[in-house]
């Protein structure tokens, strides 16, 4: 954390960024830290290669988070929540990064963390970004408002799953708490954060829980094909939150949801509640990352429907 302040404490002109998709964690960590470093006298630009949800926009200076990047070259690069380069999409910045032509200072709490940056403040013990940031906000002694509460408090929230996933922990309570008692606004969170369903996206979510089946594994697997976006006019975005409910079937290995995309990839979401299942090692395999309960990949491709005929000889 010390290496961490001092690289911030020599740097004027900061970008932050975070990941493509982006999540709770990924702008709350952002949003929180643009406002620590702008009121301590930084130029800060905040940017995120994907346009933030729709469910995001309540989190306080989302506006701030620029999709195309300014001309001006900052002196130093904090990402924050993103394992690897290649997660920030923008294509000049993966360059920079791995040519280490400016600073970078990579705040993360992934596993797969590629420790990409000049400095790297990565604690996989954490359940989120927020809470590393949390943390280093304590260590440099800042005050924290009811606005950078709020952000914290949501990336906590949006990466525990709302306190339900096993990353949840004594400390991530604490800290809800001690944010709680700093102003962070619990119902603007969930009223935003959760109670924000279209027609379109509960139809699409009914694709997913009538394909889903249990293989003869005990994983629980569904799909979605882009006809089951185009005929319920959704798209893959409006995905987020339904693994939850796939991965809620007792004594299961893990569940698998794989979703093509526009671009002809498929996206494949893993969970488990399995303490036997590494979900890395099996995203790892298809060139993805995450955490051992929650991990994705992506590959070029589509879904192909397999019918399989076979008979049983009876006895
Ligand atoms: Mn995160």
């Amino acid at each position: 954390m010390e290496d961490a302040f001092k690289i911030i404490d020599q740097s004027e002109k900061i970008l932050i960024l975070s990941h493509r998709n982006p999540d709770g964690d990924t702008i709350g960590a952002n949003l929180a830290l643009h406002n620590v470093l702008a009121v301590n006298g930084k130029q800060v630009i905040s940017a995120c290669a994907d346009q933030i949800p729709f469910s995001l926009v309540f989190l306080p200076g989302s506006s701030k988070i620029l999709i195309n990047l300014p001309d001006d070259k900052p002196d130093l690069i904090i990402t924050v929540d993103a394992s690897s380069p290649a997660q920030l999409k923008y294509e000049n910045i993966i360059t920079t990064i791995q040519k280490k032509d400016i600073p970078v200072l990579n705040i993360d709490h992934h596993a797969t963390n590629k420790k990409f940056g000049t400095e790297n403040l990565v604690d996989v013990n954490a359940a989120s970004t927020t809470e590393v940031l949390y943390n280093f906000f304590k260590f440099m002694e800042i005050g924290i408002t009811p606005q950078i509460a709020t952000c914290l408090l949501a990336g906590l929230y949006s990466d525990t799953g709302s306190f339900m996933h096993s990353n949840t922990s004594r400390s991530s309570f604490d800290i809800a708490s001690d944010l709680m008692s700093k102003g962070a606004s619990l119902s603007f969170i969930i009223e935003n954060m959760f109670k924000t369903h279209t027609v379109e996206q509960l139809r699409l979510w009914g694709r997913v829980l009538e394909n889903a089946r249990k293989n003869k594994n005990g994983s629980i697997v569904s799909k979605v094909t882009q006809s089951d976006f185009d005929e319920t006019q959704s798209s893959p975005r409006d995905l987020t939150g339904i693994i939850n409910y796939l991965n809620s079937v007792p004594n299961t290995k893990m569940t698998i949801l794989l979703a093509e995309d526009t671009k002809g990839n498929v996206k494949g979401s893993i969970r488990t509640q399995n303490n036997k299942i590494d979900a890395t090692k099996i995203s790892g395999k298809f060139g993805g990352g995450g955490h051992a309960k929650a991990a994705g990949f992506t590959i070029p491709g589509k879904i192909i429907s397999e019918e399989v005929w076979r008979i049983e000889k009876l006895d």
